[in-house]
């Protein structure tokens, strides 16, 4: 007899297991990065927990691993319950794992109660959402939605590894990448449930959120170029030095969201001089860009300022500039229906539904060219995430837990395809 569990209590406790080795690349601190020997071994516990909680599971040709809990009728579309299993550097340990983990949980209640729906329910594990090993993020979501370029299999890690040869290394075949893609209508839903990363929640008592839509955002990498030379030689007055550009450009960006609308934001998370030696004025510096909106043109408009911006600096002082576009997600919106759904299932445990934006991004954005989407958010402790600080409570585990399950009951009790009008 398998051991009793309490519903989204263990999917906490799994994400705890997990935030250790051989589940992290790095004694100390979570790092799951994509196909990584740490990314391996998640799944393989994974497909354990999966297999036990009555679902078969299988790995697709993106890297994902995906289990999947039968209907009534064998073969029958699915809803697909998930979140990306890999990290950013020093994460948390439930930034994405928490969603897989709980799908998992509220299959294996299901099975435990002998319960066949009029659909299947698959659980899937993203194996890279965070872009935190190749440059774009989202490239297994996208292949199971049918949108991932092939290109993206000449994109390079920071040691020159190509997501081909990661791929021949984790025993995946780089040119079978488009075959993850979902046929139409095999999967009709996906639900996303999620740390909501902000403070919100918490400053209204809430423990969960229905979120509405998903905000656009923008990574961009900038070099500015100038003329390497020796530190103690060459005068200032003289020097082509490509630092004090950036950090100008830097501030800029910081000028111009800081009196932004729609929720803007701007990010600069990687700063690299080059070489990068105490003694050498540096020949180029690097910076990375990422800049959100819940509405695309409010994103753009402050993608377009900061570029003038940056070109002006970069003739002012003589040095060359390029600014490279690496990943444009729309903003996305939840489907309505499937939102009311939540919402319903949220207000059935007594909690005012809350309903919100998400300012970070998720798979549910890129699936959403799939199906029809819905989200639901878990109050973090301080709004803290992509921090090892992050953390959740057990109740509010156990009450997401309960809302999924009940969310997944309401869709079986109507047309087991979710109009995708108002609810
Ligand atoms: O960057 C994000 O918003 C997400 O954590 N990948
Ligand atoms: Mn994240
Ligand atoms: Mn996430």
């Amino acid at each position: 007899m398998a051991e009793a569990y309490e519903i989204g209590v263990r999917a906490k406790t799994r994400c705890d297991l997990m935030g250790v080795e051989p589940y992290s690349e790095v004694d100390g601190m979570l790092v799951r990065r994509f196909l990584t020997p740490a990314h391996d071994e998640a799944l393989k516990t994974l497909a354990f927990w999966m297999e036990e909680a009555g679902m078969t599971a299988r790995r697709d040709h993106a890297g994902n691993l995906v289990g999947r809990y039968e209907g009534e009728t064998p073969n029958a579309p699915a809803l697909l319950i998930g979140s990306h299993i890999d990290s950013v550097r020093n994460g948390g340990r439930y930034d994405g794992a928490l969603g897989v983990m709980l799908g998992v949980d509220v299959v294996e209640a299901l099975a435990r109660a002998g319960r066949r729906l009029p659909f299947a329910v698959e659980v899937i594990a993203f194996g890279d959402e965070e872009g935190s090993r190749f440059p774009a993020s989202m490239t297994c979501s996208r292949a199971v939605a049918g949108t991932v370029k092939p290109s993206v299999m000449e994109m390079t890690d920071g040691d020159g590894v190509s997501l081909a040869e990661a791929f021949a290394a984790f025993a995946l075949d780089p040119t079978r990448l488009e075959e993850a893609a979902r046929k139409p209508g095999e999967i009709f839903a996906f639900l996303e449930a999620h740390i909501e990363q902000g403070p919100v929640l918490e400053a209204e008592g809430l423990a969960l959120g229905v979120v509405t839509a998903i905000a656009a955002q923008k990574r961009l990498m900038v070099r500015f170029t100038g003329t390497a030379g020796h530190a103690g030689t060459t005068p200032m007055n003289l020097r082509k030095d490509p630092g004090p550009a950036a950090a100008e450009a830097i501030l800029a960006l910081e000028r111009i969201c800081s009196g932004g609308q729609d929720g803007l934001v701007g990010t600069v998370g990687r700063i690299t001089a080059l070489p990068g030696a105490f003694n050498v004025i540096p020949g180029a510096v690097d910076y990375s860009m990422d800049v959100r909106a819940e509405v695309a043109a409010t994103r753009d408009a402050a993608v377009e300022a900061v570029t003038a911006e940056i070109q002006a600096i970069a003739a002012r002082r003589g040095l060359e500039v390029s600014i490279t576009l690496m990943q444009d997600l729309a903003a996305s919106p939840c489907d309505p229906g499937l939102t009311a759904l939540l919402e319903k299932a949220v207000a059935a445990t007594g909690q005012a539904p809350r309903r919100l934006p998400s300012g970070a991004g998720h798979d549910a954005m890129v699936i959403a060219d799939l199906c029809p989407t819905a989200m639901l958010f878990i109050r973090c402790e301080g709004g803290i995430s992509h921090n090892p600080r992050e953390a959740v409570t057990e109740a509010d585990c156990a009450l997401a837990a309960k809302v999924m399950l009940d969310f997944v009951e309401r869709l079986a009790a109507q047309n087991p395809r979710p109009s995708t009008s108002s609810g």
